[in-house]
């Protein structure tokens, strides 16, 4: 059982849910422990074949507790901030190193850590109330949580310091133009694109998922030709799954497929 957090599991879908609405689900260090032990146990467990995150009440979050982060940080604070950052680095690992989905449902405000952790996520679907900012330069901070890296990777490096010098407030349609989230609709209808979106990725082929994610990820520093021969690893690995047989069967006998994820 947790306390900061709320998990549900239906259909292949955990659904987990940062729950400090008080404070726009800003992050205790409870809530970050919480978080980094159900993604960690959640890599492990074939059941869960797509993880939705998202927060309670009106927002995603509003970063990093500020209250605590005052009271943790009297005197000069560097050995608190190294251990408090060290902690958070072990969540967005374990957001990535997640073999299945991860989907950010995003509503209401996104910002500072909370918006970088939903970049940590392989997809992001947001309500059309939802606002995102780099709020870190309105306190004098930089942007952690992987700010650095996801940002300028999704975005162009020029926009993406321009979100983080100016910490300009992006709504959910400038998002989707932009191409910080995959799709914007309309908050009435949220729930249920979320639920459509997580339930379609718990249907797919896993095990494919699982490689096309880890590709993607070594694919990131390397020359073509290196990238081509990981492709082909990859790939023979793919051929070997029970879900390709599945998809081209079903494609030859012209009926749906039904993916065990195996
Ligand atoms: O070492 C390290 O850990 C460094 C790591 C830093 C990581 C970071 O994330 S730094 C960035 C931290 N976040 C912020 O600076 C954002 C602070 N919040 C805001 O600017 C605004 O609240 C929002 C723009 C997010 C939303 O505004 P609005 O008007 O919709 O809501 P509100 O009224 O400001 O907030 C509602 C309540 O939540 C309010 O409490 P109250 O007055 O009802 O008792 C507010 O104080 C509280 N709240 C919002 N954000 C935080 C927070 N309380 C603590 N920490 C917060 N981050």
């Amino acid at each position: 059982d947790f306390q900061d957090v709320l998990v549900q599991f239906d259909e292949g879908v955990l659904t987990v849910t940062m729950n400090r609405p008080h404070v726009l689900n800003a992050f205790s260090d409870l809530m970050i422990a919480e978080l980094t032990e159900i993604m960690e146990t959640a890599a492990e467990d074939e059941a869960i074949r797509c993880v939705v995150l998202t927060g309670a009440g009106r927002a995603f979050g509003a970063g990093q507790d500020l209250a605590i982060f005052v009271q943790e940080r009297s005197g000069d604070g560097s050995e608190a901030t190294t251990e408090h950052l060290q902690a958070y680095h072990r969540l967005i690992f374990a957001i990535q190193r997640l073999p299945m989905p991860i989907i950010a449902a995003l509503h209401g405000v996104a910002a500072g850590i909370s918006l970088n952790i939903a970049l940590a996520c392989d997809l992001r679907i947001a309500a059309d109330n939802a606002r995102f900012t780099e709020a870190f330069a309105r306190i004098g901070l930089v942007p952690d949580g992987g700010g650095a890296y996801f940002l300028p990777r999704l975005l162009g490096a020029g926009k993406a310091l321009e979100l983080a010098l100016l910490t300009t407030e992006i709504t959910g349609p400038e998002a989707e133009r932009l191409g910080l989230i995959s799709k914007c609709v309309p908050i009435a209808e949220f729930e249920a694109a979320v639920t459509a979106l997580a339930r379609r990725l718990a249907q797919g082929p896993t095990r494919t998922y699982a490689l096309i994610k880890d590709l993607f990820a070594q694919a990131q520093d390397k020359d073509l030709a290196a990238v081509l021969q990981l492709e082909g690893t990859f790939q023979a690995k793919a051929i070997g799954t029970a879900d390709h047989q599945e998809g081209v069967q079903a494609f030859l006998q012209k009926r749906p497929p039904q993916y065990t994820g195996k």
